[in-house]
């Protein structure tokens, strides 16, 4: 065995140090690199050979990780992609045992940290997350942000991770959050492939970092290809820092630093390394170190081989400027070792990753023998007394012949003995039972937990406060109250920031924010530009560490923009490190009806079906809206509040502890009592739906109203439910397209509350048609459920329930 890995981190100037200690971190270097290849070389074979699913790693590009890992301290941060792992093993942030365990999709974050074998391999993440809830501290540390396998797709929160560090650098009043920053020193180490740079989200992150000025040094790839398409086919110029040139900063200018370099040259990486990132953390820079010339000795990943697109000249090339292959000529050649130095070196390398493969795979297999031989066991006693013992013992002897069996096998096995049983009555079954229901609570711990971190701070568990008003409470704008709520949060949280489009100087276009600027400096509310996936990964990143921002996309139909990182990178965070990280952003934004294609949208279908993992809160009004906001600005979950926009001018009475009173999640509210039908409805179709009600009401019908409030979490006390055992008959409006947002609710109420036995008519659903509404006022009136179409669609309810009574309309 080697003596454990050294960290590769640390000053690297040939100047300062003997040669001999040159030569030892040198040497170092090598080993972490060869150990790297390596793990990628068995971790190819062990796909191929069946015993994982997939690989994708690092390998051609493990001197250049070495070189910024130089570079990389404590407190620091890294969001990148599959290809890191000799930086993660050189920085220490993971190491060979914890990258076979993921391989080999081992569900204990004991074993892989990372993800708890959630993720495929080579995604890395630390865990920043107590097993408390709590936060780790940061600056202790060094982080890396849960990887996603969407190429790109990391970029917006990078610049969120490194805006923190601009925030905590320039707002002294966050000097209390001593566990998050010291004075902002922290850089945000980015990377990214060369073919993933044609991503939108590289490009306005590119931009977005050079107009803020934050510590963000982005590392790219470059190995001249994505998969199988070419840079020609990917990059103008073929060359991205070529074509990225006018970022440069110049005197009296923002902008980047710019940085060159090949991926096989080892002094001229680390050299490159150190300068462009003194100048990033020191003055708040961001940097680009474009790395050229890097290879890919197994090709893309284990699905192809890059045989079939790449030239025997290229193939050729790439063997002759391995950067492992350069860095040995060059150490030989430079003294710093010999031809046998480093062939015993290496020798003990492999050695050494074969052990570190052995010990994750059989950690795994030793756990599932145990639950093999359990299943077996239970099936094998049911066999005895059984009429269908041949079938049972089949059913053993097929599992014990399974090769390398997981624990679906041992798992299904058991159910299957219990059909093969099912017309018997025998003592045994109920130990196999017991069995699989305890196996089913562990495995749901294993593959089914922490959609949601779940912590003591979680929104659940965050006391009611009731909205408290005085005799004389004034009547005010709704956008007023929201004003109110804002004020006396950011009074109270030093740590809240708010940004996006129109949200600084003019306190956002409907003036929610309005004065907060002044009152508490552009660095806690600001404009943005027109960027909205990097405005949430922007709010991603802050949250990450230890801010509390409110993100704001300025109107829902904007919120597509940003789906990407809502759905693929926050909503997933908590899940795919089980728990291991939370990010707790406020999305705000506005919507429903007001005018036009792009202004009137209510899409919750496709908020709802993409963004589990994020509290969906759809206030009927500011003061929902601001109950809302005070629970989740003291709490640690995301979540997305969705505005009425035609709601901000209607008066409201102003609670006296408007920054205090809280909207508890998951609670649904009726509106208003009746015994004739449930109608369930939320944001602003819920206003129709009232004045309905009293329309309704002079035609004898008496309708009960319920508003759930948000629709993720979904009405956790059954009201709804609840409601049917009174009208057996229900009405959900909304004004998504059919199937959307009304959909879900339905499910929720007939199927998980049990609804559909408390029926005696068809349910339905009221909602806007299929394309988006036109602008103007008839527009509106044709497209989304109106007044009339509410009271409408009650009242053949009721008619085709009792004709006689409720005879037909027209
Ligand atoms: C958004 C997205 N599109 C497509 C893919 C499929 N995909 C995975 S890796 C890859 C190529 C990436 O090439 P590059 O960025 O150059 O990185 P490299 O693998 O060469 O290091 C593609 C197209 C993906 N994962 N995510
Ligand atoms: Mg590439």
């Amino acid at each position: 065995m080697p003596e454990t890995v050294t960290s590769a981190t640390g000053k690297f100037n040939a100047a300062e140090l003997s040669f001999d200690d040159f030569k030892k971190i040198v040497i170092n270097d090598y080993r972490i690199g060869f150990e790297s290849r390596q793990a990628s070389l068995i971790g190819r074979r062990e796909v191929l050979t069946g015993k994982a699913k997939f690989g994708i790693f690092g390998d051609g590009k493990e001197v250049a990780q070495l070189a910024m890992a130089k570079a990389f301290r404590a407190g620091d941060w890294r969001a990148g992609y599959y290809r890191d792992q000799t930086f993660m093993f050189a920085t220490g942030m993971s190491n060979l045992n914890e990258f076979f365990a993921q391989l080999y999709a081992y569900p204990d974050i004991e074993k892989d940290p990372a993800s708890a074998g959630r993720q495929m391999n080579c995604h890395f993440a630390t865990r920043y997350v107590n097993a408390d809830g709590t936060w780790a501290n940061q600056v202790e540390t060094m982080n890396c942000a849960a990887d996603i396998s969407t190429t790109g797709g990391h970029m917006p929160r990078l610049l969120g991770l490194a805006y923190a560090s601009k925030l905590y650098r320039q707002n002294t009043e966050l000097e209390y959050l001593k566990q998050f920053s010291v004075n902002g020193n922290e850089v945000a180490f980015g990377t990214i492939g060369n073919g993933s740079t044609s991503e939108g989200l590289f490009f306005e992150t590119f931009n977005a970092a050079g107009v803020l000025q934050v510590p963000m040094a982005i590392s790219i790839w470059d190995d001249a290809y994505a998969i199988s398409v070419p840079a020609k086919l990917q990059t103008t110029k073929e060359d991205i820092s070529e074509i990225l040139k006018g970022f440069q900063r110049e005197n009296g200018t923002n902008g980047y630093e710019i940085f060159k370099v090949r991926g096989w040259d080892y002094v001229a990486l680390c050299e490159t390394y150190e300068r462009a990132i003194d100048i990033c953390r020191r003055d708040h820079v961001p940097v680009l170190i474009h790395v050229t010339e890097m290879t890919q000795p197994q090709g893309h990943s284990t699905s192809g081989s890059h045989e079939r697109y790449k030239s025997k000249e290229r193939l050729a090339w790439e063997n002759e400027h391995d950067c492992l292959v350069q860095m040995r000529k060059w150490m030989i050649e430079s003294a710093i070792s010999t031809g046998e130095e480093m062939d015993e070196l290496e020798a003990t390398a492999k050695k050494y990753v074969r052990e570190c493969q052995r010990e994750a795979w059989n950690g795994l297999g030793d756990e599932i023998r145990v639950e093999l031989k359990q299943v077996s066991e239970l099936i094998e006693q049911l066999a005895e007394d059984s009429e269908n013992g041949d079938k049972l013992k089949e059913i053993v002897s097929e599992l014990s012949a399974v090769v390398d069996p997981g624990r679906r096998d041992a798992f299904a096995a058991g159910r299957k003995a219990l059909r093969v049983t099912v017309k018997e009555k025998l003592i045994g079954k109920q130990a196999l039972i017991n069995w699989l229901n305890s196996e089913t609570q562990k495995n749901s711990e294993r593959f089914n937990s922490k959609l949601f971190t779940g912590t003591l701070q979680s929104p659940l568990n965050i006391p009611v406060i009731k909205a408290e008003y005085d005799e004389d409470a004034r009547l005010i704008d709704g956008r007023e109250i929201l004003n109110a709520c804002f004020d006396s949060n950011f009074e109270r949280d030093k740590s809240i920031v708010a940004f996006g489009e129109d949200v600084g100087a003019i306190g956002d276009v409907n003036q929610g924010f309005a004065g907060l600027q002044s009152k508490y400096s552009d660095l806690r509310i600001s404009d943005t530009g027109i960027r909205e996936a990097t405005i949430v990964g922007q709010g991603v990143g802050l949250a990450m560490r230890g801010l509390r921002p409110i993100a704001e996309i300025q109107y829902l139909d904007y919120l597509l923009y940003s789906i990407t990182v809502l759905s693929d990178d926050l909503a997933s965070l908590s899940y795919r490190t089980r728990g291991g990280q939370k990010a707790p952003v406020i999305v705000r934004t506005r919507g429903h009806r007001l005018e036009g294609i792009w202004h009137s949208g209510s899409p919750l279908g496709f908020i709802l079906n993409s963004m589990r993992g994020i509290h969906i809160c759809v206030p009927r009004d500011m003061t929902q809206a601001a109950g809302m906001y005070n629970t989740l600005l003291r709490s640690d979950e995301p979540a997305l509040v969705i505005e009425c926009l035609n709601g901000y001018r209607l008066k409201e009475r102003l609670p006296s502890n408007v920054g205090e009173f809280t909207v508890p999640l998951g609670k649904a509210e009726i509106l208003r009592e009746g015994s004739d039908m449930t109608v369930v409805s939320y944001g602003s179709t819920l206003r129709i739906v009232l004045e309905a009600a009293e329309e309704l009401e002079k035609m004898g019908i008496h309708i009960e109203v319920v508003d759930p409030q948000t629709l993720h979490p979904f009405d956790t006390d059954n009201v709804c439910g609840n409601s049917l055992k009174k009208t057996s008959k229900l009405l959900i409006v909304d004004e998504d397209v059919t199937g959307g947002g009304s959909a879900y609710i339905l499910q929720k109420i007939l199927e998980t509350q049990g609804g559909y036995y408390l029926l005696d008519a068809q349910p339905k659903t009221l909602s806007a048609k299929e394309h988006r509404p036109p602008y103007g006022t008839d527009g509106d009136y044709f497209s989304k459920p109106s007044l009339d179409d509410v009271v409408e669609a009650v009242y053949n309810m009721m008619n085709e329930a009792n004709p006689s009574k409720y005879p037909d309309l027209y």
